[in-house]
């Protein structure tokens, strides 16, 4: 396997927690730089190279980038949908000028391939709702949605003009065990298992029916890894591939739940600002595009999922 040397831009997140590992796994733990704006309270600092890194910092990404000579960046730092709305200048601002500053010094310095995440908040209300094509109308209503459509056409930008290899998913709700997931919409999903373990019981901030595309992290990572490791010929889609696994409402997760735990009880608060955000995205998503050009296959269901979820917080909370 060829050599790699790669930086992971906001390690800390739900994502770059999980990406380092298995980064590190297959290329060498000294061969993947954790980084982030904050320290990680975590254990994985001290089992590779970790950098304070600020993507909005010029001066400090330059030094990131001449001390290591990456290969490789995966840009995860973000805020997501929910925080997006409480500071609409700071998503903007972080979202698209990293991006922007990635980007460009990835022409510099030669980076030979970029991943940067998009997300299913592309979609708006006039975006079909069920199985959500590739190719479609887009009017995302959120600052966080309109940072990362704008985020597709630049990368895909960025490849058409000036050849740069950048690779994008968009990503559903992400569930996982490890670590929480920060200002998102899609995170009851999440810690609705924390509070059935604990309390045996949920207050949902998203009403029972509201059904939004989920995948379990161990596919997601997988997903990444797949679209990083494929042949470039066979990325046909250089803005972002829709990716998806399994799609539930509240309600029948709290189903599931309650096969493992019978006495859950959910029950489901108003008025809470981030339905309509869940409300003006897709209910299924149409991933062909991922699964004929780079054979993207999800192997988590709401059923597997749920198992996996209870047995590994169990076995980590003893
Ligand atoms: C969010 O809810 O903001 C994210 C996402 C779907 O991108 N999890």
């Amino acid at each position: 396997m060829k050599k790699e040397t790669i930086v992971v831009i906001g390690s800390n997140g739900q994502i770059g927690t999980e990406l380092v590992t298995n980064l590190r796994n297959i290329h060498g733990a000294s061969n993947v730089v954790a980084s982030d704006i904050k320290e990680p309270g975590y254990d994985f600092k001290n089992a590779g190279p970790f950098e304070i890194s600020d993507v909005l910092d010029k001066d400090n990404l330059q030094n990131i980038l001449t001390k290591y000579k990456p290969t490789q960046i995966y840009l995860l730092a973000a805020l997501l949908s929910a925080t997006g709305e409480q500071r609409p200048k700071r998503a903007w601002e972080l979202n698209m000028d990293g991006l922007i500053n990635i980007l460009d010094y990835a022409l510099e310095y030669k980076i030979e391939k970029v991943y940067w995440p998009s997300s299913i908040a592309v979609f708006g209300p006039n975006s079909p709702k069920n199985n959500t094509p590739q190719y479609c109308a887009m009017d995302p209503n959120t600052v966080y949605g309109i940072s990362k459509l704008a985020g597709e056409r630049w990368c895909e930008y960025y490849h058409q003009k000036y050849g740069l290899d950048v690779r994008s998913l968009r990503y559903p709700g992400l569930i996982s065990w490890k670590s929480q997931p920060g200002g998102g919409t899609t995170d009851y999903a999440v810690h609705i298992f924390h509070e059935a373990l604990k309390h045996g019981s949920y207050e949902c901030f998203l009403s029972e029916n509201t059904e939004l595309p989920m995948m379990y992290m161990d596919d997601a990572i997988r997903a990444t890894i797949s679209l990083m490791e494929a042949e470039s010929d066979k990325v046909k889609i250089r803005s972002s591939y829709n990716i998806g696994a399994t799609s539930f409402t509240p309600k029948t997760l709290a189903e599931e739940i309650k096969k493992h735990i019978p006495d859950f009880k959910i029950t489901y608060s108003e008025n809470d600002p981030r339905q309509a955000i869940a409300d003006s995205w897709p209910k299924s998503i149409d991933d062909s595009h991922a699964r004929n050009d780079w054979g993207w296959n999800h192997e988590f269901d709401l059923a597997e999922m749920t198992a996996d979820m209870f047995k590994n917080l169990k076995a980590h909370s003893q």
